[in-house]
């Protein structure tokens, strides 16, 4: 979804997001307190007490979504989601006043500003906001996902947990080496504004992708063949690949069902239902095509291409 801000209802891919050669600059999260199980943090993990802001578009919201689905907290925090397009306000909430009537917003920023008044940053998706306190824990979507797996456990009808002690190592150097070169690599390639960092962003995307589907040709999962954090943070980008950043950003070297192994490996996660639960492709595409007239000035979302999530997987690797 757009990384980049709107001037008087134009919207601007945020031109100081890129380097002077046109590189673009992922900007750090801002609110990075933490929910904890003992609530050491100042923050205790209790049912009903948290709430996350999204948009279904957002491949960094979405991470926190499969989570809280996988984990069974559906019942435990709460979830508004954002109208589909990115208005020149910002993410804006007209179902707010039904969901939250203890706190009717309009827009996301009224809850950035009421964090801290004197907020002048990204006003991004996902946030992870304490109903008590009034304010927001946390708008990293690794932090928020990696806290509903790890400290909500008492309240999770999951017992799995996708961080294991005897892969966390794995698992962060995993992530790690998926987030610059593929999650961002895409916004690279898209919101590349000199010829050079779009074909410096792209060749490093789909070197990347080449090696993972090395990967997966040995493996069921990215970490060996356990469901781990790693896996939903490639899932979220794949599940947009040849519906958004194949044509809307260029990344069109090949797609994602030209690759046996990845195309497999993300039906394979689409196909269970805590996935599935949170994916859903339109809003994905309207939210991309209408709100970026930079990249897309007619707003033209296009019809296809035609995929099946829902087409057997020849994935014989156990789990
Ligand atoms: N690093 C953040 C990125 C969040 C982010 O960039 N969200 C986008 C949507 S995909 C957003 O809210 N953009 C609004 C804007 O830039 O104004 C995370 O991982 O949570």
């Amino acid at each position: 979804m757009a990384l980049g801000m709107l001037v008087k209802g134009k919207w601007i891919a945020e031109r100081n997001d890129q380097d002077r050669n046109g590189k673009f600059q992922e900007k750090p999260t801002t609110f990075r307190d933490r929910v904890t199980a003992d609530g050491s943090s100042g923050f205790k993990a209790e049912a009903g007490r948290y709430h996350l802001y999204v948009s279904l578009a957002c491949p960094w919201a979405h991470r926190t979504l499969i989570m809280r689905e996988l984990k069974g907290l559906n019942d435990t925090v709460s979830v508004l989601i954002a109208d589909i397009i990115l208005g020149d306000r910002g993410w804006s909430f007209s179902q707010a006043s039904e969901a939250m009537p203890d706190n009717p917003i309009q827009y996301l920023q009224e809850i950035y500003l009421k964090a801290d008044p004197k907020f002048t940053g990204r006003v991004t998706v996902p946030v992870l906001w304490d109903k008590q306190k009034q304010t927001i824990v946390n708008n990293d979507s690794l932090e928020i996902m990696r806290m509903l797996d790890v400290e909500f456990e008492a309240f999770s009808t999951q017992t799995i947990n996708f961080y294991p002690h005897n892969l966390r190592e794995k698992i962060d150097q995993t992530i790690n080496s998926i987030y610059l070169p593929i999650n961002i690599g895409v916004y690279r390639a898209g919101f590349a504004t000199s010829q050079v960092a779009y074909e410096e962003a792209v060749t490093q995307l789909f070197e990347h992708l080449d090696r993972w589907e090395m990967v997966l040709s040995q493996q069921r999962h990215l970490c060996g063949n356990q469901l781990t954090e790693a896996d939903i943070c490639l899932f979220t980008t794949l599940y947009r690949f040849d519906s958004v950043y194949y044509g809307h950003f260029k990344c069109n070297l090949r797609r994602i069902v030209d690759y046996p192994n990845l195309w497999n490996y993300l039906k394979d996660l689409y196909q269970r239902p805590e996935f599935k639960a949170t994916c859903n492709l339109d809003y994905v595409k309207h939210g991309y095509y209408m709100s970026m007239p930079d990249i897309n000035p007619n707003q033209i979302i296009p019809k296809g291409p035609i995929i099946n999530f829902d087409s057997s997987t020849e994935r014989s690797l156990a789990d």
